[in-house]
């Protein structure tokens, strides 16, 4: 049986990637940090009997800024596979802790390979590593003559999240070139989903479009509108992580849709899913949406009601104005087909988001549920 150890397995990825490696037969590790409250929301549903003989998925307790910890947990697993997904991940909270981030998302990454190395498992581990599109910094003259970025580009980071995952990026490509590990780094774009963190932009929106259309709250407050994304579906890129992994040879790979969209169409077609056209009006930080119809008879929002205020507390100090990929060569090479378009992803964090909301709204009501009433 392979062994699969995912750092990062309680977040949006590491229990999607859990998901997929357990249906493939791994034996699933995953480290998950101490914290003062349940935090295995996401993968809660693979785990449910620690002590059943066949269980398949086993947690331990450690942190990306333990070498130690990190080392023993190596030993005692001796992983095939080591999926480095823990990150401090948000890129405007960086700004306000940049040196735990650098410690996390930068040395980190060194800590995992430097233990592989020192335990002896170069040959027998192959280690994927989390890097980002931050790292491209979103500057135009940067882009390939198709105007994509793609393994060639170069990287200009604009966060301390951005910097310290170029540290994680280099010394994945540095071990690869002098120890001969198989190690790589996944470039990957935006991917969303339904169990997206709710302070990253597409669940903040998705969230916020459903309790408004259930008339839980009235407005939203976004930062800048006009930024544009590469939004895919987390599910298609666990699935690229895992053949990344089972590729003949390391190498860094790109994955993204290769199509872009502004924040503001994503705030469009999130409320055109529950059957609400809008219209935006005035500019900059007076920037407002307002309801122009409402064309579905369950969720009745007044014409001409204002549900989105820009707030400039949500701009970041650098931005990154547009990323958009090349995924060219992840599907020439491995032949990566990814299942959702962004229509697809708008719709699936919708329907989840009105699931959820309409449970929030039955409790306040006073009424009573179990957990997996509205499931
Ligand atoms: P996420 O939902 O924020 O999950 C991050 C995970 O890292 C969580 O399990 C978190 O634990 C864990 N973590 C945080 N600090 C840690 C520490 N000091 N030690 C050990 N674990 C720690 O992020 P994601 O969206 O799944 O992203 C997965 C990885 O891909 C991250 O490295 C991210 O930077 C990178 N990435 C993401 C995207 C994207 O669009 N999603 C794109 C490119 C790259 P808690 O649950 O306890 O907080
Ligand atoms: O959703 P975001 O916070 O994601 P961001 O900064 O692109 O980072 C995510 O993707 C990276 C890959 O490129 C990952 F490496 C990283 O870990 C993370 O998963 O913001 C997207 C855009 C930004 O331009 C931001 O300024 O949306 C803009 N935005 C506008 N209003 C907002 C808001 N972002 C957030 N979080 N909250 C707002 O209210």
């Amino acid at each position: 049986m392979k062994v699969a150890l995912i750092t990062g397995i309680t977040g949006q990825d590491g229990s999607y990637l859990a998901e997929l490696l357990l249906e493939k037969g791994y034996m699933v590790h995953g480290i998950k940090r101490r914290s003062s409250l349940f935090n295995t929301d996401r993968i809660d549903h693979l785990y449910q009997d620690p002590h059943h003989p066949k269980q398949r998925l086993k947690l331990h307790y450690g942190d990306l800024t333990d070498s130690m910890n990190l080392t023993r947990i190596i030993e005692e697993c001796q992983p095939d596979e080591i999926y480095n997904l823990g990150a401090m991940s948000h890129v405007k909270v960086s700004f306000d802790t940049p040196e735990y981030v650098g410690n996390v998302d930068g040395l980190g990454t060194l800590r995992i390979l430097e233990a592989v190395r020192l335990l002896g498992l170069e040959k027998k581990t192959r280690i994927y590593q989390a890097s980002t599109s931050e790292l491209y910094g979103g500057l135009a003259e940067n882009k390939n003559e198709r105007g994509f970025y793609d393994e060639n580009s170069p990287f200009y980071p604009r966060s301390p999240y951005g910097v310290a995952k170029i540290y994680g990026f280099w010394i994945t490509k540095n071990y690869r070139e002098a120890y001969n590990m198989f190690a790589c780094n996944g470039i990957l774009f935006n991917h969303e989903s339904p169990r997206r963190g709710e302070t990253f932009v597409t669940r903040k929106i998705t969230r916020a479009t459903a309790r408004i259309a259930l008339g839980l709250q009235d407005k939203v407050y976004l930062g800048n509108l006009d930024a544009k994304r590469d939004w895919g579906h987390a599910k298609d890129y666990v699935r690229m992580m895992w053949m990344i992994l089972q590729a003949d040879k390391a190498e860094d790979w790109v994955i993204a849709t290769g199509k872009t969209t502004t924040v503001r169409e994503f705030v469009r077609m999130s409320f055109a899913e529950v059957g609400v056209e809008l219209e935006f009006k005035g500019k900059g930080v007076d920037e407002k949406a307002l309801v122009k119809k409402c064309n579905n008879p369950e969720y009745q929002i007044e014409i001409g009601k204002e549900v989105l205020s820009v707030d400039p507390s949500y701009f970041r100090p650098t931005e990154v104005d547009l990323l958009i990929g090349d995924p060219t060569k992840a599907k020439e090479k491995l032949g990566w087909v990814p299942d959702y378009d962004l229509k697809d992803l708008v719709e699936d964090m919708m329907r989840s988001d009105i699931k959820l909301m309409k449970k929030d709204q039955y409790l306040k009501n006073g009424g009573y549920t179990t957990l997996n009433y509205f499931e």
